[in-house]
């Protein structure tokens, strides 16, 4: 079979939920993949920070394999032995307190959002009912119904309804909002470091110190989503040590298990886990051995190759590159670490065309909204990567 074929099968048998590039893809190495033709890209989505290690890390594809011929599912209703050690390592890499594993983003979002209610009606004392939990605008934090409820763009909640109560929806980066929109109800603030699918939003410097000041002072919980920012994204291993603060409850995802599984979690600094109790919530996967195994291989990866520093670096590197070949299509390039995003001034004919430039040019990228394309490579790449990538995306803003 070829591209054509597979193309053509996928859309005539799957629902259409998706606009994907006609790549097909077949394997993987480090920051590199292959189609079905054989022919090489460069990955610069890593499944959307999901593959921060690189495609298909040796050492987690061996945790995988071992894992997998000696346990893989136990359930919680019993014990296993890779869940308290992947609560150790991640909590001593973290300094968080406790850990609740789950397996979708999403799941993680649900998990914090029925835990700070309960923290809200149990400890702060909020009449049963009424507990808000305030987002920003433009947010993307997954797509449950609870979810895509309190989201702002149209395609991800338009006849979905109805939709859960309880949220406040305030711009993003004002800390000014935040403090107003606070009422005795409310429970929570979720926020992205850095706004992923809004087109890399950098906040205001200094935005996440007056939000957790605000916090503090009204007793409402901090939740960062660094589902996509954490693990080394930024250049740091959370995006909040930019600001060098500590998030109450940090919910962590994709690169968890360096894109092998489905692996996310809830990282808690404060009292609010411990309002869950036994049957209040769970998963049949969350937590199971393969998943913490994978896990804990995935994070040691991190540490042990230096990928954080590297994606601090590299990412300087690559954003102060990009901006030197001032192209007149460009209207702003921003990023942190290898978390980069190019917005192109609306008569440049749109960010789609671009992608699909640049993968005639052996680079995946993935356009976000009409006119901006992310660049968030896998965090192993190299200079001569990067050079690599320049030239051709040099090239293709040139032949305009
Ligand atoms: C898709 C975007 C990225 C996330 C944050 C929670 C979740 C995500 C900050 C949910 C997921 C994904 C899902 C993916 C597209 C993608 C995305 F463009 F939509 F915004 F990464 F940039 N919080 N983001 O970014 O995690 O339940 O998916 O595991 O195809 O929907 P999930």
């Amino acid at each position: 079979m070829q591209t054509q074929d597979f193309i053509e099968l996928e859309n005539r048998l799957g629902a259409h939920n998706y606009k994907p590039l006609d790549v097909v893809l077949t394997r993987g190495q480090g920051i590199w993949v292959w189609d079905v033709e054989d022919r090489r890209y460069m990955d610069c989505l890593s499944a959307y920070s999901a593959v921060n290690q690189g495609h298909c890390h040796p050492a987690i594809q061996k945790t995988l394999v071992e894992q997998a011929t000696k346990l893989t599912l136990t359930s919680r209703a019993f014990r296993n032995d890779q869940l308290a050690l992947f609560y150790q390592e991640l909590c001593e890499l973290t300094r968080s307190h406790k850990i609740l594993p789950m397996n979708s983003g999403a799941e993680a979002v649900e998990t914090v959002i029925k835990a700070v209610r309960k923290w809200g009606y149990q400890v702060k004392g909020v009449p049963q009912d009424c507990a808000e939990i305030i987002v920003c605008a433009n947010n993307f934090h997954g797509r449950t119904i609870t979810i895509v409820g309190f989201s702002t763009d149209s395609s991800s909640r338009q006849d979905f309804g109805p939709f859960t109560p309880g949220f406040k929806i305030i711009p993003f980066g004002d800390s000014e909002a935040l403090e107003k929109a606070i009422t005795p109800n409310t429970v929570g603030f979720m926020v992205e470091p850095i706004q992923g699918e809004a087109g890399v939003i950098i906040p205001p410097d200094g935005f996440l110190q007056r939000a957790k000041a605000i916090c503090e002072k009204h007793n409402v919980v901090l939740i960062l989503d660094e589902i996509q920012t954490g693990l080394g994204r930024t250049g740091k291993l959370l995006a909040e040590e930019h600001e060098g603060i500590e998030a109450d409850l940090t919910l962590l995802g994709k690169a968890l298990s360096g894109g092998f599984y489905p692996v996310s979690a809830v990282l808690s600094n404060k009292e609010v886990m411990d309002v869950l109790r036994p049957g209040e919530h769970g998963s049949t996967f969350g937590g199971n051995p393969l998943a913490c195994a994978v896990s804990r291989t995935a994070l040691r990866v991190l540490v042990e190759e230096g990928l954080i520093e590297n994606a601090a670096v590299m990412g300087d590197y690559f954003l102060s590159e990009l901006k030197k070949l001032k192209a007149p299509q460009v209207k702003e390039i921003r990023g942190r670490g290898l978390m980069i995003g190019i917005e192109f001034h609306p008569e440049a004919g749109g960010a789609r065309a671009y992608c699909l430039k640049l993968m005639a040019a052996g680079l995946l990228c993935k356009e976000t909204h009409d006119h901006i394309v992310r660049l968030a490579p896998p965090l192993v790449i190299r200079k001569e990567d990067i050079d690599w990538a320049l030239e051709r995306i040099a090239k293709v803003l040139k032949a305009d």
